[in-house]
């Protein structure tokens, strides 16, 4: 099934056409009103018009999410604010969050995109859609939402409501498809086993999961024990939120929605494009978005483009299951959280140092934390009043800035300093 059959099929001529052409009218649109872009194409010497093909795509510097950081809230905005009809935004590597914008035709584009991601996945007008991502400045809610409401689906918008509820909800309204983490997906299951609930008293019939790395083994338990077709979904807000990359049927790799997006792959360590079918991190370019276009925006997502054609019927590449990524970036109940982030929080703690550890493990489809954090040198470990005050800061401060749940745990100081003096941020065990 085909949402926009005439691009999902279109030649791959035609597509790399096409996106010559919205590449080019997109750098036009950043040179003209992004000062950021105008100063740096200046710099280089640049000009838009002169940018006809991938390669010289290249001549063009990355961005980051610093890029963003630096030009905080509204710098990278090549719209005035009001024609900007919508801002979401996410969490940011130095507590600065990272904003962006979408236009009325972004907007329009997003649920287009979103409809086609559902479409892929077998969802049609006669479903019952669950959207259990958080509704919020997080792109996951609205983005599932305005997909299905087009498809002509009936929305249910449980967001983040706790997995009981969601049970109850899923079975009284017969809910036939969930779209979430995969993880809060794996919280959900395994209360449906906790509570005795068959799932043959549900209707659910496809999962759509996405927004934070998963697996084949997760698919497999969450395809056994809800009794679904499970489909991996990717994107990022910086680009558009859900709706970069999807599954179809076939579940074998994710369709890049290239009439929207130019990929390439670089070596992480050298910026150098790499030939196409190699692993690297994933950089993307949008050329239709209005409000804030990004170019050659570096994912830090590690991944490879597949090539051949898929037996869907669709012409895009795909792009292989994102296999880790570049930075310190983890992810906990789809929360994201960066290394500098703690690192903020733990500088504003008496005692504590910036040394950490976090130990991620899953415990019955739940991701538990562990923290333990270094304290200084004339720490008094024997005054078990204040060694309790420090944990519960930590920990009160990390649950308010990432609305999770972490044990945390004081040692001594350099007790977790490996060679080099540098200590292991993060230890995952949940795979
Ligand atoms: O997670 C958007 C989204 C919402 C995608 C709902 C899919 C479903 P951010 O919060 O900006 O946006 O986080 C983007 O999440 O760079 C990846 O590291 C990670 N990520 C997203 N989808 C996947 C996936 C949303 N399917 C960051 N597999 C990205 C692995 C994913 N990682």
């Amino acid at each position: 099934m085909f949402w926009n059959p005439e691009y999902e099929t279109m030649s791959r001529d035609d597509i790399g056409q096409m996106q010559i052409e919205r590449l080019q009218s997109t750098l036009n649109r950043v040179y003209k009103n992004v000062p950021y872009y105008k100063k740096l194409f200046d710099d280089l010497a640049i000009i838009p018009e002169e940018i006809n093909s991938r390669k010289d795509l290249a001549r063009i510097p990355f961005t980051t999410k610093n890029t963003l950081r630096d030009n905080y809230p509204y710098g990278m905005f090549a719209v005035p604010l009001r024609e900007v009809v919508r801002i979401h935004s996410s969490s940011g590597t130095t507590g600065k969050p990272t904003v962006v914008g979408y236009t009325r035709n972004d907007l329009k584009h997003w649920s287009d995109l979103m409809a086609r991601v559902l479409t892929m996945a077998g969802v049609t007008k006669d479903d019952t859609c669950q959207i259990a991502f958080d509704y919020g400045l997080f792109t996951g809610g609205f983005g599932f939402h305005y997909g299905a409401e087009l498809i002509g689906a009936s929305v249910v918008p449980t967001s983040l409501a706790s997995p009981e509820k969601q049970i109850h909800i899923m079975r009284d309204y017969k809910s036939s498809v969930l779209a979430c983490s995969p993880s809060f997906a794996l919280s959900i299951a395994q209360m449906i086993r906790d509570q005795g609930i068959s799932p043959n008293e549900l209707v659910l019939r496809i999962g759509i999961f996405g927004s934070e790395p998963w697996s084949e083994k997760i698919r497999n338990i969450l395809q056994d024990t809800l009794y679904i077709q499970a489909f991996d979904t990717y994107g990022l807000s910086e680009i558009m939120g859900p709706g970069v990359a999807s599954e179809c049927l076939q579940k074998e790799g994710l369709h890049l929605f290239e009439d929207h997006y130019i990929a390439e792959i670089i070596n992480p360590e050298t910026g150098e494009v790499l030939p196409s079918g190699q692993s690297g991190e994933l950089v993307l370019t949008t050329i239709t978005k209005e409000a804030v276009p990004m170019i050659r925006y570096r994912t830090g997502d590690l991944t490879r483009i597949i090539e051949e054609p898929c037996r869907c019927g669709r012409t895009s590449r795909r792009l292989d299951r994102i296999g880790g990524r570049t930075d310190d970036m983890i992810i906990v109940h789809g929360i994201k959280i960066h290394p500098s982030q703690i690192e903020n929080i733990l500088s504003r703690v008496e005692h504590a140092e910036p040394h950490y550890q976090i130990i991620i493990e899953r415990q019955g489809g739940v991701d538990e934390l562990e923290m333990m954090v270094e304290v200084s040198d004339a720490f008094p470990f024997d005054e078990v009043k204040t060694l309790m005050k420090i944990q519960d800061e930590i920990r009160n401060a990390i649950h308010r800035e990432f609305n999770i749940h972490v044990r945390v745990r004081l040692v001594e100081s350099k007790s977790l300093r490996g060679e080099g003096g540098k200590a292991r941020k993060v230890i995952d065990r949940r795979n």
